[in-house]
């Protein structure tokens, strides 16, 4: 950064928050207001919190003069998307009592509940303690949470792989001790000394840090688009290590030429745990050092890295690790799919994977999916595994248990459901958006569902039932469910507006274009159903709808 740039606000409140403390302590008190100051918006967001309020009841609460409802959603940090049933139950019950009661799971393999009022945080990071559940940095300028492919019947070395994700978070976490202080009541630190933190300083990094460990051949964490994505490489059934691909992210602001999406790029190999981890934690040093501090909109690694070149970068990198990489291995992703209903691993353990759509548990009148995790997290025979489409895996079930929880699944529809679904709706997936996200521009998360029934019949109409076409929505150019990487991609831009993008592949490895702008509902239905007329009658055998669109021009390769 230039002398001359200031630094963004946000800078300062780091700087200046001891350790992440600010005035958390002096917010949380205010009886006066539902919201805490300003600063401490920022701040929050580092223990795993947002404060957000009803967009739903703006309006009128503004016609009564009242302030806005303010809540707060939070968010756990669960490396590779994993609980114990206990975990489950736990988190059941908080949602209940201190949240709107819906479990969320994130496009990130986490959890969030929403709707928190202020009082209520404390009770319920204290609650996710006693189950030995936190939400630290799972938000703020910091690593979140690290991303493991979710399928552990996919390869004899699943559990290795996936013990990365927990030593990276590990590793990355920040050591100031302001969460278990502050939500915890444990002790105060009266010497900051003893929490240095050598990776964050005071400062932190220029912007949120993401992380992914894929198991070829399946791109199921969708790893290009992460920061830093690791790609295990298995040679005769053994891990020799991991190609490391930096730089991915995906947001852009309308408006904006100078932000785009931009897929990792690969930069070589290393072997052995201790090579890997050095190589994560310097990539983040240099963008801790190197990133944009001034202009939030260019701050991601992805800007760092073509600001300064992908070979000085590498370069840097293997200065500060002091070894080089080695020249990256060849390596195929074939899919990124969840294994929908019952697997098997080779240990004979069975998984069943449910559709949750758009990561919402909650009880429908026709599906009620809370209560029949609820009764299954009660038999302890299912662990929960979540994967980064949404859904949900019940795991590690020994063959005497898999037929109580398959009764339990028959009993509340949950297998007729999920089975039952269409190809397109399993492999939908939205954001949240409306009501509570502050940065929708247009509903995502409650709209989608509504919308495949009514691309459903086009396929049909057009005998493409069985094509799993991949379809992700946002409510905004941020691209928290990854629309940039879907083959048919819908970016809100205004309520009821969506970019249409065309042109992403199945596997996740290669970004899709905008195809047509500012489009309603009827003009979607209308565009899409005369493209599938076209895919239908051109396509050649085996070829995707996202591989069609860029062979038939209609955006560029
Ligand atoms: Fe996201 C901000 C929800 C995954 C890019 N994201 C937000 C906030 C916190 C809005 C805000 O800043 O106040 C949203 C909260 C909505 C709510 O009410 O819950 C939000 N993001 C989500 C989740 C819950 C979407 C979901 O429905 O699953 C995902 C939570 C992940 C997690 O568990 O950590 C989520 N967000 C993503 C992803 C996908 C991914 O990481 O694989 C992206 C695109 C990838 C990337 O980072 O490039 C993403 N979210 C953003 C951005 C743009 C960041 C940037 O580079 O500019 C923002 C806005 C920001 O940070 O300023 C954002
Ligand atoms: Fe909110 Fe936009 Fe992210 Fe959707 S994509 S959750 S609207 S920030």
């Amino acid at each position: 950064m230039s002398a001359k740039e200031k630094l963004s606000n946000i800078e300062g409140i780091k700087t200046a928050s001891r350790g992440l403390r600010g005035t958390i302590q002096e917010s949380l008190g205010d009886q006066l207001t539902g919201a805490i100051r300003e600063d401490d918006q920022a701040v929050i967001k580092f223990h795993g919190m947002y404060q957000q309020d009803d967009r739903d009841r703006r309006e009128e609460r503004a016609a009564k003069k009242l302030d806005r409802l303010y809540s707060f959603m939070i968010r756990l940090r669960l490396p590779g998307g994993f609980v114990t049933p206990a975990q489950w139950l736990a988190t059941h019950e908080i949602a209940g009592e201190h949240a709107t009661g819906v479990i969320k799971i994130t496009s990130r393999q986490t959890l969030q509940l929403h709707g928190l009022i202020k009082s209520h945080i404390k009770p319920t990071i204290q609650a996710f303690n006693e189950a030995k559940l936190d939400s630290i940095a799972t938000c703020g300028d910091i690593n979140r949470n690290v991303l493991c492919s979710s399928h552990p019947n996919e390869s004899p070395i699943h559990a290795q792989v996936f013990a990365y994700a927990d030593k990276i978070s590990e590793l990355l976490m920040p050591k100031t001790k302001a969460y278990y202080e502050i939500w915890l009541d444990e002790e105060k630190i009266l010497d900051r000394k003893e929490e240095e933190d050598p990776l964050y300083q005071d400062r932190y990094l220029p912007r949120k840090f993401k992380i992914a460990i894929a198991i070829p051949p399946n791109n199921d964490v969708d790893v290009f688009a992460n920061d830093i994505g690791l790609i295990a490489i298995i040679e005769e059934g053994q891990l020799i290590g991991f190609n490391i691909a930096i730089g991915g992210g995906l947001a852009t602001t309308h408006g904006n030429p100078d932000t785009y999406a931009r897929l990792g790029t690969v930069i070589g190999f290393t072997a052995g745990e201790e090579n890997t981890l050095k190589a994560v934690y310097e990539v983040l040093t240099i963008q801790r050092d190197y990133g944009n501090r001034s202009d939030r909109k260019m701050s991601r690694l992805k800007y760092t890295v073509d600001k300064l070149g992908v070979a000085w970068f590498k370069e840097e990198l293997e200065r500060r690790i002091g070894f080089e990489l080695e020249p990256a291995k060849a390596v195929l992703f074939t899919k990124r799919v969840d294994h929908f209903g019952w697997q098997q691993n080779q240990e004979g353990l069975w998984y069943y994977t449910v559709l949750v759509e758009n990561g919402r548990v909650l009880d429908e009148a026709n599906l009620p999916l809370k209560t029949a995790m609820f009764e299954i997290a009660k038999t302890g025979f299912a662990n929960f595994r979540f994967t980064c489409s949404q859904n949900l895996i019940l795991s590690d079930i020994a063959p005497e248990n898999k037929n109580a929880v398959n009764t339990i699944l028959e009993k509340f529809g949950i297998i007729q459901h999920t089975e039952g679904s269409s190809a397109i709706r399993k492999n939908s997936m939205a954001c949240v958006a409306l009501p509570t996200c502050p940065l929708a521009l247009a509903e995502a998360q409650r709209y989608l569902p509504s919308l495949i029934s009514k691309i459903e019949p086009l396929l049909s109409k057009h005998q493409l039932d069985n094509d799993a076409i991949v379809i992700r929505m946002t409510g905004c150019p941020n691209g928290c469910a990854r629309p940039y990487v879907a083959e048919i991609g819908f970016v809100g831009t205004a309520p009821g507006k969506y970019n249409l993008h065309l042109g992403g592949d199945r596997q996740g490895a290669r970004l899709n274009k905008i195809y047509q702008e500012n489009l309603e509902e009827a003009a979607i239905l209308e565009t899409l159903d005369g493209l599938f007329q076209t895919y239908a009658a051109e396509r050649l055998i085996d070829e995707t709808f996202g591989d069609f669109a860029i062979r038939k021009n209609w955006v560029a390769a």
